[in-house]
């Protein structure tokens, strides 16, 4: 039985929802995050050293790291299905896109979390001045025209074939679903940008995708 660590709010649903694409049963061990801090509780670094979600376990197997987890468990359990042949334009962009998730497009999103908090969160009157002034110039030098950038190269990607690996839907794309919700939630992703918003759309739509939801428990990213 696999078995998912699942942290709430996370990118974890992404292998919830991938799981339930395959027909496969699993197991979910539910985890929350500390309503202050966001961070997942000290229970998940038993699971592995560093405590992060998602987490699987298979058998013998634990794996963390979501990009790997999805390659696992697509290429294993949904290969006709999910993951393009070999050698072939289609997966060559699968592999990009599997690793442009969070190798491209977390870093950006995540910096835009920590700069927004910064600026919102508490501390002395005198001070908040100088924090807006710092975390404002590194957000427009640096991450909003990056995310620009991102976004506006995904939307031109999207415009050329269906799905991001060609004209089937692929693991790829549920690994690329949790960037473009963070993004719809915090990073300038909406309706202007019409075939990323239609992606969202027909992801959320999927029968897998809603019942993923239901094994996963609210689902709400960070703003
Ligand atoms: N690149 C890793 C990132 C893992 C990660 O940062 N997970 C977040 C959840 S979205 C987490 O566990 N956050 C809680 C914490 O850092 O304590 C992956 O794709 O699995």
């Amino acid at each position: 039985m696999i078995i998912v660590h699942h942290l709430n709010n996370s990118r974890s649903q992404r292998i919830l929802w991938l799981l339930e694409e395959l027909g496969l049963p699993y197991e979910v061990k539910r985890y929350q995050r500390d309503a202050r801090t966001m961070l997942a509780p000290p229970e998940l670094r038993a699971v592995h050293p560093l405590g992060k979600s998602p987490v699987i376990s298979d058998g013998d197997v634990t794996l963390a790291e979501s990009g790997a987890i999805v390659e696992y468990l697509a290429g294993k359990y949904g290969r006709e299905k999910l993951v393009p042949a070999e050698g072939t334009p289609e997966r060559l962009r699968y592999t990009y896109w599997m690793h442009f998730a969070e190798g491209s497009m977390m870093p950006p999103l995540l910096l835009k979390l920590i700069f927004d908090r910064i600026e919102s969160g508490p501390m002395p009157f005198f001070v908040r001045p100088i924090a807006r002034k710092i975390s404002g110039t590194a957000k427009n030098i640096m991450v909003l025209p990056n995310l620009k950038r991102l976004l506006d190269f995904m939307e031109d990607e999207l415009g050329t074939r269906e799905w991001f690996a060609g004209a089937a839907f692929s693991a790829a794309d549920i690994q690329m679903s949790f960037p473009l919700e963070a993004a719809a939630a915090r990073g300038g992703l909406d309706e202007k940008r019409p075939k990323l918003w239609t992606f969202l759309r027909t992801i959320h739509a999927r029968p897998a995708y809603q019942r993923a939801l239901e094994k996963g428990g609210k689902y709400e990213l960070l703003r």
